[in-house]
């Protein structure tokens, strides 16, 4: 047995016996072991007492009995990936990822990264959650009952499923008819949830239909990926979050200049389209704080600039364009309002201009590169460079991620963005996190499955139909976001006061907190220490998850749900110009159920009618969102959008589902064995995305969904939708305002450059190794790319550091602990980490030894309501405290005998 194979067993042994481990599917390990495969020779003895450790680990060449089945991820959202599992009796002992044909440009491969690769160490972690279980010391009834003080530190025990729903419908009856639908808080974030709980009863910010059924409750509202972008787009260019072209336009580029996003790091595919471009000539310049992976495997010239100061930095080279006249004057002209005092809007209260405002004539400050260098820390030569370089190359692609708008003043990086690429006369631009590219719209994104969401019955909190949830256009409406945004929700617990996105402050008086079918909140939202504080004074808290996340660990009730493969018929996903698909792969594992049959025990023994939860089998409605996709032929383009599967009376039987036969693009059973369909996409085939063509051909004609139907640069509606918050005052004209907790921010003498004590610019990135919260306890990935705080020679220097080293990193809102990588790829004054590690609060110094972003980024309301994690500053030093080990390799476990 190898070191590696040893060190495995070892770690998953504590958690649960490895008797326990495989006992639902002990025939399938016999399977297993006859066949022979286990390369590692497990022993699996007559009473089962000591099974493999692990079955995956068989080289290819011996793998037999079962069969490969197609499986998708989209775990982290950053791509829509085929994996490929292969599967003995319902137990999945081999992965690998999409080889279902060549991999070209045109129709690549659509590969999974190391995550999804590991997506079956990581559904068949010892450390997933198997039992409902309880808080020791909480009891129904609320005050003392519920010692609340608690949370987090008291021990657990494993109970009955009829005791956890009992317990848990009692406490949600008494709440609710004490306080009413105000007391109780559903927690969802939306985004990201869709890795974990498609199939489920409900997803985005939608309250679980279970609470709504109910009588309603509060949820939450702001900004998560898109950071302060989405008002600034929706107001500016007239999308929420412009898409640019399509990859194949994008690889005839001349010059590709990537703001902020790691796309090696998060949007794997999207490499792909930026290497062909370099093939075909492209230049790639990457600007921001890090030379991050994408920039050390593509660009050509790496752009340093400090968190939270690119707005400055384009303001700099704005003025270096005008000042030699390089803009283009005819796509400003003719498509956009306020670049000069000749093209101002008729709505123009401030009079102002930007070319007048850059040139210095409002404030007696030209926004001179000297200027912008100061504040961003570009050399003013490299800004001189840059303004040349990209106002006179064409064809241009400028794809920017919303990292750098989830900063304190993320809005004037956006804008700033999309003023750039209209000075340079640029319709290729985006600012998505993922992709890099255009989404095509030739993939339809599958049918309705069926299931209705009930309606809210009270009128005090909100009057959407169901949940709160439209973005769509991103101007927020006040009747779907009656709740605290994320950023005041633990201040609403604490204080019985939120700011209400309209109406100002209001009180509020929050009894019972759910996480049902949703994200991992506590963990992912900024603020972490406070949250405790909140999560600590309420009466009951309930959290349904797949693992014992930190929302659990500061829980009275937790449920453990069955993961994506254990549950329905399967899911059905639309990618970047494709369709993935995958079906049901195990039954469920010890005790665990799916999100919707959660909600529907709850719903029967609450009184409530259980319709009101699912109205059809999982399995029924999966399976409609399956027979409703809808897909371009690439045979047959002028047809439009047609079915995608053909599905027979045979397969009906076979599935043991409802339905019509259909004729579709391609057979249900090919589309499930390739897991996947892509549109095979050829130069010039007529299917390229522009988002602006029409605008751009005759803007008078086809005006944008702007106020002025133009690209805005002087916009008074932006001014106005951002006023509406009552958080923030935004000028109409792209100004810069320094961050709050930025740069500036650090210094207590600016003139004198004298450093106050949080001296250092904090980055919270999405790691390779995890997908948020997801894998950070998975040794397997952790090892290969640790997970430390990166740290410019300069700076470590000046504190004593060596690489290797442990830190302690403080904030005005919490400490952490942490290993530091000292590299001179980070900028000097600038250090970050990977958010999503579980919180693992050291009760005695307040430090959390798991090293979780969120407990030194705080819960700050600003803005949009959005998390400005990339605006906060810190304080480094040597680590004095007890040895520290990294986060994985302390998994996350509920303390409980494992007998009941
Ligand atoms: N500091 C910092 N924090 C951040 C960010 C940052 O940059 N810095 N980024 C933010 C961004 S952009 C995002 S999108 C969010 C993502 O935040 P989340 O969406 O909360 O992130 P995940 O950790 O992926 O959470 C998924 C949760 O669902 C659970 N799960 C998986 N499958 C199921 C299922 O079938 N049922 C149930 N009930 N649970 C399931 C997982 O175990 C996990 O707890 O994080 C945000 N947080
Ligand atoms: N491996 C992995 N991939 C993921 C995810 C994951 O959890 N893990 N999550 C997915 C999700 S939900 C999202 S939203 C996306 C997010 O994907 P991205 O938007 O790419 O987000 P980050 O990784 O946080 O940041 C990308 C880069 O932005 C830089 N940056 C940070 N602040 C600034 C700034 O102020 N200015 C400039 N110029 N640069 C800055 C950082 O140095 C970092 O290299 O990733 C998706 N993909
Ligand atoms: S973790 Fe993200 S990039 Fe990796 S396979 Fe899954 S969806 Fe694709
Ligand atoms: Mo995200």
């Amino acid at each position: 047995m190898g070191e590696e194979r040893k060190r495995y067993s070892e770690e998953s042994a504590p958690a649960l016996t490895r008797r326990k481990f495989f006992a639902g599917s002990m025939a399938a390990l016999g399977a297993v072991a006859a066949a022979g495969v286990s390369g590692c020779s497990p022993q699996l003895s007559e009473t089962g007492e000591d099974v493999p450790d692990q079955v995956d680990v068989a080289p290819a060449n011996v793998l037999e009995g079962g069969e490969w089945k197609s499986v998708r991820c989209s775990r982290c959202g950053g791509g829509f990936c085929v994996n490929r599992a292969y599967v003995v009796d319902g137990t999945v002992v081999r992965m690998k990822t999409d080889d279902s044909h060549e991999d070209s440009l045109y129709t690549p491969q659509v590969r999974s990264c190391m995550k999804g690769h590991l997506a079956h160490r990581y559904y068949y972690a010892p450390n997933r959650l198997n039992y409902p279980l309880k808080r020791k010391s909480w009891q129904p009834g609320g005050g003392e009952n519920s010692h609340g003080e608690l949370r987090g530190k008291d021990e657990w025990e494993r109970i009955s499923w009829d005791e956890a729903l009992d317990l848990t419908a009692q406490e949600l009856r008494r709440i609710m008819d004490e306080y009413g639908p105000r007391s109780i808080l559903s927690r969802a974030m939306g985004g990201n949830v869709v890795a974990g709980v498609e199939g489920g009863a409900a997803s985005g910010f939608n309250p679980p239909p279970l609470l709504t059924a109910l009588g309603g409750c509060i949820s939450e509202w702001g900004e998560v990926s898109a950071g302060a972008s989405t008002v600034v787009s929706t107001c500016r260019v007239g999308a929420s979050s412009p898409f640019g072209k399509d990859y194949i336009t994008r690889s005839h580029s001349k010059l590709i200049v990537i703001w902020a996003g790691d796309y090696a790091m998060s949007s794997p595919q999207s490499d792909n389209y930026f290497n062909e471009a370099k093939k075909n000539g492209a230049q790639l310049v990457y600007v921001g704080p890090w030379y991050n992976l994408t920039s050390q495997g593509l660009a050509d010239e790496y752009i340093p600039v400090r968190p939270g100061t690119d707005g400055a930095f384009m303001l700099g080279v704005a003025y270096e364009i005008i000042q030699n006249n390089w803009q283009d004057q005819e796509f400003l002209d003719k498509y956009c309002v306020g670049f000069d005092a000749d093209h101002m809007p008729e709505n123009a209260p401030t009079g102002e201009n930007f070319k007048d405002y850059v040139l210095g004539a409002y404030d007696d400050t030209p926004k001179t590169p000297e200027w912008a260098s100061e504040i961003c820390g570009t050399p003013v030569e490299t800004i001189r460079k840059f303004a040349e370089l990209v106002s006179q190359t064409k064809p241009l692609t400028i794809s920017g991620s919303c990292a750098a708008a989830r900063t304190a003043n993320g809005h004037n990086y956006t804008e700033m963005l999309y003023v750039l690429a209209w000075m340079c006369g640029c319709d290729d631009f985006s600012i998505f996190p993922f992709w890099g590219g255009a989404t095509a719209n030739y993939i339809g994104f599958g049918g309705a499955g069926g299931q209705k969401y009930p309606e809210s019955f009270d009128p005090t909190i909100g009057t959407a139909p169901y949940g709160n949830y439209d973005l769509s256009n991103a101007l927020y409406h006040e009747d779907y976001f009656y709740g605290p945004a994320f950023c005041d929700t633990y201040n609403a617990i604490l204080t019985g006061k939120f700011h209400h996105l309209a109406h100002g402050e209001q009180d509020i008086n929050i009894k019972a907190i759910a996480k049902l079918s949703s994200n991992a909140m506590l963990n992912q939202i900024s603020g972490i220490m406070h949250g405790i504080e909140a999560y600590r004074s309420v009466d009951f808290v309930v959290a349904a998850d797949i693992f014992f996340t930190t929302d659990c660990a500061y829980s009275d009730i937790v449920f453990p749900v069955a993961a994506v493969w254990e549950k329905g018929f399967g899911t059905l996903s639309p990618g970047n110009n494709v369709v993935l698909g995958e079906t049901r792969l195990t039954d469920p594992l010890y005790e665990r159920k799916s999100d919707a049959e959660i909600q529907v025990e709850l719903a029967k023994r609450l009184g409530l009618d259980e319709n009101l939860i699912i109205q059809m089998p999982e399995r029924q409605s999966d399976f409609n969102i399956f027979a409703g996709a809808q897909a371009l032929d690439a045979n047959d383009i002028a047809a439009g959008m047609k079915p995608l599967l053909t599905i027979t009376q045979e397969d009906l039987d076979a599935f043991g589902v409802e339905g019509t036969p259909q004729e579709g693009i391609m057979p249900i059973g090919e589309f499930l064995e390739k897991g996947i369909y892509q549109v095979p996409r050829s130069e010039g085939d007529g299917m390229e995305q522009a988002p602006y063509a029409a605008f751009m051909e005759d803007p008078e004609a086809n005006p944008l969904p702007t106020a002025t139907g133009k690209f805005e640069i002087y916009s008074w509606a932006f001014k106005e939708a951002y006023d509406r918050f009552n958080l923030e005052a935004v000028d109409p004209l792209p100004k810069y305002v320094p961050a709050y907790d930025g740069y500036e921010a650090s210094f207590t003498d600016w003139e004198k450059k004298i450093k106050g004590e949080y001296d250092l610019q904090f980055v919270s990135v999405h790691y390779i190794s995890q997908a948020h919260s997801q894998l950070s306890d998975l040794a397997e990935a952790n090892e290969i790319w640790p997970n430390n705080l990166q740290m410019n020679p300069i700076d470590a220097e000046a504190r004593g550091l060596s690489d290797g080293d442990a830190v302690l990193v403080e904030s005005a809102a919490g400490k952490i602990a942490v290993h530091v990588t000292v590299t001179p790829r980070i900028m000097p004054g600038v250090v970050l980490h990977g958010e999503g590690n579980g919180a693992d609060l050291d009760e005695e110094t307040g430090v959390d030894m798991g090293a979780n972003d969120n407990v030194i980024c705080g819960d700050r309301l600003m803005g949009i309501g959005q998390n400005p994690w990339n605006s906060t500053l810190v304080k480094v030093s040597k680590w004095t405290g007890k040895p520290l080990e990294a986060r994985y390799q302390r998994p996350r476990r509920p303390n409980y005998a494992e007998e009941a």
